[in-house]
């Protein structure tokens, strides 16, 4: 099941919520900002000795005070105009986080809009990539049950139905 859901990602109550952090992993602005405040202070140590993430991929951490099991922190593109493999490196984030899923064996698992805040990727194009790689994955694999596109604003939740209808459709 995809959902949609409009509010703030550290009170979900899932497996794993996906970090849209930085590459030096040490907290910013943000939904990464969001997280690390409600975590608490372990994760930022915990995020300083793995020291890092390069674009497009992905490492791990407990969710300390947050009520999931695992933290997510991936790293998405900042947007330079389309032509410098943006798309790719997005795409790879999802990628990554739904191996990492499969491999944790995670039931349910929601993800911020990557890019889309202060990395300044298109909204449109980004929610096209997400909706894409999610879909794919979930029809290949069948797990996890439940993903969530968690949205900070009415705007970007209307983005997803719609991507998500339009999906459903074809
Ligand atoms: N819950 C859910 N979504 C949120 C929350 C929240 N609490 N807060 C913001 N968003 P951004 P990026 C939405 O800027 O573009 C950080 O400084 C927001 O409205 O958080 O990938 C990192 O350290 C937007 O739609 O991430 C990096 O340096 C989406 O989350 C950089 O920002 C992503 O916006 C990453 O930039």
């Amino acid at each position: 099941m995809i959902e949609v859901h409009l509010g703030d990602i550290t009170r979900l109550h899932v497996d794993v919520i996906v970090n849209a952090a930085n590459q030096r992993l040490l907290g910013g602005g943000g939904v990464d900002g969001a997280i690390h405040r409600a975590a608490g202070p372990e994760l930022l140590e915990a995020c300083r000795q793995i020291g890092g993430c390069p674009v497009g991929d992905v490492r791990t951490t407990p969710g300390f005070r947050l009520p999931v099991k695992r933290i997510y922190h991936t790293v998405g593109p900042v947007w330079r105009g389309g032509n410098l493999g943006e798309p790719e490196l997005l795409a790879a984030c999802y990628r990554q986080c739904l191996a990492m899923a499969r491999r944790d064996n995670v039931h349910s698992i929601a993800f911020p809009a990557i890019s889309c805040g202060i990395y300044d990727y298109p909204r449109d194009q980004a929610v096209e990539i997400a909706v894409e790689e999610v879909q794919q994955h979930l029809d290949r694999e069948g797990s996890p049950r439940h993903v969530v596109f968690c949205c900070f604003d009415d705007d970007m939740a209307e983005l997803y139905r719609l991507q998500l209808d339009a999906v459903v459709r074809r």
